[in-house]
């Protein structure tokens, strides 16, 4: 799995302060990448201390995880609403994320947008005061190029992510490829979300503006919370 600049405590930290929203009875949204995989774990502890908890995961892997901890799991149309989901970023500003490095951003999106709690878990290597962090883009395969053309255009300097083991793209969850798109600094990330959004063949881009209810960064010896 990813790694990142933080530390595991700092990650753990983080991870344990949000599941303490989790509660008896609770629907939880299960992100994912290194951080969220502490959170994981945790709600597999409560799983195991008998609180009724049941899972939506974001990804193949939070799946796999989430099974290896005997989280019970339902799927998102199964639910009629998520209470929290817990999630991971690759970097915050405020309540704006850039998330995908996972590749399973689509997903997070859509469990994410729909919990009534959305918690950000991170490490202080992720904080920055406005986001330059490239922006994922999930795309269709066969308009990998057309997409590439119009991050362009929109001042963005698409890569097409590659398998780090293998000779090939990054395919995602759902059959895609992803164009990683450095825009720099983001002034105004909101209406960049809203251009990504409006491209043919973008199925989901890593700009969450606006989503984060409460963002937990686990430190050397604690965890900032903002709210
Ligand atoms: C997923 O994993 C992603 O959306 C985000 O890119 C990444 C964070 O992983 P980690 O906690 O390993 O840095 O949540």
């Amino acid at each position: 799995m990813k790694t990142t600049g933080g530390t595991d405590d700092q990650k753990r930290r983080a991870a344990e302060a949000a599941v303490e929203a989790v509660e008896d009875g609770m629907v939880v949204g299960l992100g994912t990448g290194s951080t969220t995989a502490f959170a994981i774990r945790a709600i597999g502890d409560l799983v195991a201390d008998g609180v009724d908890v049941r899972g939506v995961p974001t990804s193949f892997a939070s799946r796999e995880l989430a099974r290896e901890c005997d989280i019970p799991l339902v799927d998102l149309d199964d639910v009629d609403g998520i209470d929290v989901a817990i999630d991971g970023a690759d970097q915050v500003a405020g309540d704006a994320l850039v998330k995908g490095g996972g590749a399973a951003h689509a997903r997070e999106k859509v469990v994410d947008a729909f919990a009534d709690q959305f918690l950000v878990v991170a490490d202080p290597s992720k904080t920055a005061d406005v986001l330059s962090h490239p922006v994922p883009v999930e795309v269709l395969p066969s308009a990998r190029t057309t997409v590439a053309a119009a991050v362009s255009d929109l001042g963005g300097d698409p890569t097409l992510r590659r398998a780090e083991r293998k000779d090939g793209p990054v395919v995602t969850d759902n059959g895609n490829l992803v164009l990683d798109c450095d825009f720099g600094e983001m002034a105004d990330p909101e209406a960049l979300a809203a251009s990504l959004s409006a491209l043919p063949g973008a199925v989901e881009h890593g700009i969450f503006a606006g989503l984060a209810d409460v963002v937990y960064v686990g430190t050397d010896d604690g965890v900032d919370v903002t709210e």
